[in-house]
């Protein structure tokens, strides 16, 4: 009887998980809704490619912050680290059974709705899906809020951001008006990332603490079109790595691949930190299970890319960077100013129309102050401007903004 009961208990309790893991899928993924998730066949005839790795590696325990810059930095060489989280604590917490059992209750991010907005899922749940799931392109945990939440907010402990990628502009910004920069990624064989390019000519770092991960890397300057599956590759899996890996990764490998972009494989495994430059295609996916954790920077060396990026498509927040990094690193305006975009003569305001030498020159609105000077010469304005009708709220208060800066999360 109690035999009886216990095995109730048990299928009811696999119910229960099946049924939050589809209202997740459900959300996620509504195209797959008649399609079908397994329709591929691809958990039975995906296949790795055999494993090549052509990538720099590197020893965390002699190579001094400056050497990183000059070897890989500045020259923008993608490479791994050894040795960055031989203390971390994330070494031993980051089972997947460990790590499921503390956090069985909380909710983690593992896709985005047609909306914007998050999909979550319960840690026992995803677990549930982690071990059973056949999925061609499994959900995958891309979670950049742990750190805010009181309940996972610990996960913070298990790991430090190397030296070499210490000093982030972007930490003068306020907490809360500073892009999403830190994810916690965990996810089953097959999940993994598109090819892409890390927002806002942004740098990453990516530690891996279980599993192994498949990295492919193009140059910058590599057509999208040339890196991206065609069309009638793209089928119902459009951004997904094992489409990717299906279709583009024998081009990338064939003879006919363009000089000018060679690639960079790399296996990565346990303990290793991949860098990746600014501005670099990377595509990413998980051999079996993996834990991971990674960041996204500014420096002294991506700033050129980064800065414009932000002025273009952030406004408001290049506008109080500005302010921020001229008081705490005023070191870096000239960096600003040289890389400001290229306003357009509609983008200039009547007072922008006097040369920059004749600042003494004043108008009704009266005198341009001198940091209202270097701001706009960094392609910002300091100046309100006059509202004069709805419209001219400024752009990343609608809500379709808001859509963008959501996915801008999904690295
Ligand atoms: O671990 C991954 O899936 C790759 C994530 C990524 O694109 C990155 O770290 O920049
Ligand atoms: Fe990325």
């Amino acid at each position: 009887m109690e035999e009886y009961a216990e095995r109730r208990e048990r299928g009811l309790k696999r119910k229960k998980a099946a049924s939050k893991v589809d209202d997740a899928k459900k959300n996620a993924r509504p195209e797959l809704n008649n399609f079908g998730w397994q329709t591929l066949g691809y958990a039975a005839k995906f296949k790795f490619p055999p494993v090549v790795d052509t990538i720099q590696r590197d020893d965390a325990t002699t190579l001094s912050v400056e050497e990183f810059r000059e070897k890989y930095e500045i020259p923008g060489v993608p490479c791994i680290l050894r040795n960055c989280a031989r203390d971390w604590q994330a070494n031993e917490k980051w089972t997947v059974e460990r790590l499921g059992r503390k956090y069985r209750n909380q909710k983690f991010k593992c896709g985005e709705d047609d909306e914007g907005y998050s999909v979550k899922m319960k840690m026992k749940y995803y677990m549930d899906y982690l071990h059973n799931n056949t999925d061609d392109s499994p959900l995958y945990i891309f979670d950049s809020s742990f750190g805010d939440r009181h309940k996972t907010k610990q996960l913070l402990e298990d790991f430090t951001v190397p030296p070499y990628f210490e000093d982030d502009l972007f930490r003068y910004a306020e907490y809360k008006k500073r892009p999403p920069h830190r994810w916690f990624v965990m996810g089953p064989a097959r999940s993994g990332t598109a090819i892409h390019i890390d927002p806002l000519g942004t740098s990453a770092w990516n530690t891996l603490i279980t599993g192994y991960k498949r990295w492919v890397l193009i140059p910058p300057g590599a057509p999208k079109p040339l890196v991206k599956p065609y069309k009638h590759e793209a089928g119902k899996h459009p951004d997904e790595a094992v489409t990717w890996f299906t279709y583009v990764y024998p081009r990338v490998k064939a003879a006919s691949w363009p000089r000018d972009y060679p690639i960079i494989e790399a296996r990565q495994g346990p303990g290793e930190t991949m860098f990746v430059p600014s501005g670099w295609w990377h595509v990413v996916i998980n051999e079996c299970a993996t834990m991971a954790i990674t960041q996204n920077f500014a420096s002294l060396a991506n700033l050129r890319a980064v800065w414009p990026k932000t002025v273009k498509g952030r406004p408001k927040l290049s506008k109080h960077w500005f302010k921020r990094l001229s008081v705490a690193r005023p070191e870096v305006l000239p960096i600003l100013a040289e890389s400001a975009p290229i306003r357009t003569a509609n983008e200039e305001d009547s007072s922008d129309s006097s040369s920059s030498s004749s600042s003494s020159s004043s108008s009704d609105e009266g005198e341009e102050s001198e940091m209202e000077e270097i701001a706009r010469k960094c392609g910002v304005s300091m100046r309100k401007k006059r509202r004069l009708d709805d419209n001219s709220k400024e752009r990343s208060d609608s809500p379709c903004v808001n859509k963008i800066r959501k996915s801008e999360e999904r690295k």
